[in-house]
């Protein structure tokens, strides 16, 4: 099987971070064609930073890193510093980029590549708000069928929400953009709450991280350190919730997930409940079934994937 082509689009971000060093350490199963940043977890000119900081952590100066949107489509930015620090990737101490970012905006990268490459072949994996690929989505409405496959990180059932009561933290963000996506047809896979909170960082699997003893290794293990805080005093669990990188391993290992085919629609009129992702997952409507909802995870077998693939890099 060639490998799978993918667009990492994303805010990063510690779990972002792990979750593109993932997939740089898997180019048999997925090829990175580019990388694509977008404002979320902190203003646009850090995740830009961000994505090239990791890229270059990996020893992948030559992976291209495009600018997107550094607003949602209707509201105005929230970030989360209170989670990921003012940098983003607070933890570790990583050198400014060298790496060139690239001239064409996200969307555009989008967009082109999904008209150059076969139809069904291209992959979009949103670990951010959904601004760059709903704006993509408006501008040329052509791509929604040539997509392969959107694999995203967002939302919540019956995990609830992280950000406000019912709204997990990406699709509350930009949630005209989650309803502009989750509407465009193309087949989704959703890793929400539900399941990215299995995916917890115990000192055990972080003590396996720091252990290789490589430097992707330790600054793993150091972003993980600084990301846990915030969860453990806020969920009282042993660790910080990895949830971008269950993106990648659920294109390595569908079989370590295991969820439902369901309608999922996105709340964005209430300010109450602004962000829901409202999935049916009892089949209580006549809704069609628009995504694949994943509920869970084998969380030791995602640490030994995870692990076992940091140590390539
Ligand atoms: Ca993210």
């Amino acid at each position: 099987m060639p490998a799978r082509k993918i667009i990492i689009d994303t805010d990063p971000g510690q779990d972002d971070a792990v979750a593109i060093l993932l997939a740089l350490a898997s180019p048999d199963e997925v090829d990175v064609l580019g990388i694509t940043a977008v404002a979320g977890n902190v203003p646009l000119d850090l995740t830009v930073r961000n994505a090239r900081v990791i890229c270059e952590l990996a020893g992948r100066q030559d992976v291209k890193v495009f600018a997107g949107c550094d607003a949602p489509l209707e509201r105005p930015l929230v970030t989360a510093e209170h989670v990921h620090g003012r940098t983003g990737l607070d933890g570790p101490s990583l050198p400014d980029p060298a790496m060139p970012l690239q001239d064409r905006h996200a969307v555009d990268f989008i967009i082109d590549t999904l008209r150059d490459e076969p139809a069904g072949t291209v992959t979009l994996c949103p670990l951010g708000p959904l601004t760059n690929v709903a704006t993509a989505l408006r501008r040329a409405p052509d791509i929604a069928e040539r997509i392969g496959g959107i694999v995203l990180m967002g939302g919540a059932y019956f995990e609830v929400g992280n950000i406000t009561p019912t709204a997990e933290f990406n699709i509350y963000v930009d949630p005209h953009a989650a309803a502009e996506v989750f509407a465009c047809g193309a087949p989704i896979t959703v890793l929400p709450l539900d399941a990215t909170h299995k995916a917890l960082v115990t000192k055990a699997r972080n003590d396996a991280f720091r252990a290789l003893g490589t430097k992707v290794g330790v600054a793993v293990a150091e972003m993980t350190d600084f990301f846990e805080r915030f969860d453990k005093e806020k969920y009282g669990s042993d660790g910080a919730p990895l949830h971008d990188p269950c993106v990648i391993a659920w294109l390595l290992r569908p079989d370590l997930f295991s969820g439902r085919h369901v309608n999922v629609e996105i709340e964005t009129a209430s300010e109450l409940t602004l962000g829901m992702t409202v999935a049916d997952w009892w089949g209580v409507t006549d809704r069609a079934p628009n995504a694949t909802f994943i509920g869970d995870l084998d969380a030791d077998g995602f640490f030994a994937l995870l692990t076992e693939r940091l140590a390539r890099l």
